[in-house]
């Protein structure tokens, strides 16, 4: 097979993978704008190396004609959660967009590997627009928590590095850190609604103190200067405070403020 005809059949899966980032990025955007918290963490993605592609079909016997059809992991995306139960989260949210359809899933965190692996797998059909037209492609989502991710990371390498001959004792301490990243889960997840609270506390008052700024800003475009010092001193002093509620309170006034130099705007344009 030539190079050339290479690009050709990657470039799709390219532009997919790069569309997948930025809508799972972006919903984590609207999660944290929205003062929600996002059981998304992280997203990364990759297009598969030829080399790697050419080991698989040979490793399954696939014909080059069906490479499309049966490597379903071409493009493959990782999305890291916090917490075990944000993977069920996820799922359910692919599960629910009209622009990825589910063919296929592997629940390796009921049915653990051999290895100790544990990771969510979907394989989802996910259309790119090309110069050819409409292109309907399989991509691999893999779900896991930021401590299967470290597992996973640090097995893959070992295995890249053993080729295939993991040495019993390698084996051996792989799957006691395997038993050891399900307790850490465990107990991640047994303080979740306390992480959760603080972390969602955390971007209420990071949203608020981005609203009131823009707020300030604007104020300074058409009030009184010397007004404005005086507006954004007791901010300063406010968010000293460190209490959630002042500046809940602080951002109300402003926001009554802000009305009534936009309705004297509107007025003295009438
Ligand atoms: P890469 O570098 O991530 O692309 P197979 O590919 O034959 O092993 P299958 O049926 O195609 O298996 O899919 P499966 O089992 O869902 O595995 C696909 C991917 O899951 C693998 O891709 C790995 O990324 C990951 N994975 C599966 N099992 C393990 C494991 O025991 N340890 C680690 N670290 N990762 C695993 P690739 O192609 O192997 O690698």
């Amino acid at each position: 097979m030539e190079i050339q005809l290479w690009r050709n059949i990657l470039c799709p899966y390219e532009l997919a993978v790069k569309e997948l980032i930025l809508k799972f990025e972006h919903l984590i955007i609207e999660h944290k704008e929205n003062d929600l918290y996002s059981p998304i963490e992280q997203v990364t993605g990759r297009v598969k190396s030829v080399s790697s592609i050419l080991e698989k079909i040979h490793r399954k016997n696939i014909p080059m004609e069906k490479l499309e059809q049966e490597v379903e992991d071409i493009a493959g995306i990782r999305i890291i959660c916090q917490f075990e139960e944000d993977i069920d989260a996820v799922a359910s949210m692919i599960q629910k967009r009209s622009d990825m359809e589910i063919k296929s899933e592997k629940n390796y965190l009921k049915h653990i590997k051999q290895s100790g692996y544990r990771s969510y797998h979907l394989i989802i059909y996910y259309t790119v627009e090309t110069v050819h037209g409409p292109k309907k492609l399989q991509v691999e989502i893999q779900i896991r928590t930021l401590a299967m991710n470290f597992w996973a990371t640090i097995e893959h390498s070992l295995q890249y590095k053993y080729k295939g001959d993991m040495p019993p004792h390698v084996t051996e301490r792989l799957a006691k850190a395997a038993d050891a990243i399900v307790s850490l889960d465990r107990e991640m997840s047994s303080v979740r609604s306390e992480i959760m609270d603080a972390q969602i506390s955390s971007q209420i008052q990071s949203n608020l103190v981005a609203d009131i700024l823009n707020n300030i800003e604007n104020l300074y475009k058409v009030s009184n200067q010397r007004e404005v010092m005086k507006i954004q001193d007791e901010f300063l002093r406010v968010f000293q405070t460190k209490d959630i509620r002042q500046l809940e309170r602080f951002h109300r006034q402003l926001d009554i403020i802000a009305e009534g130099y936009r309705a004297q705007s509107v007025s003295s344009k009438l």
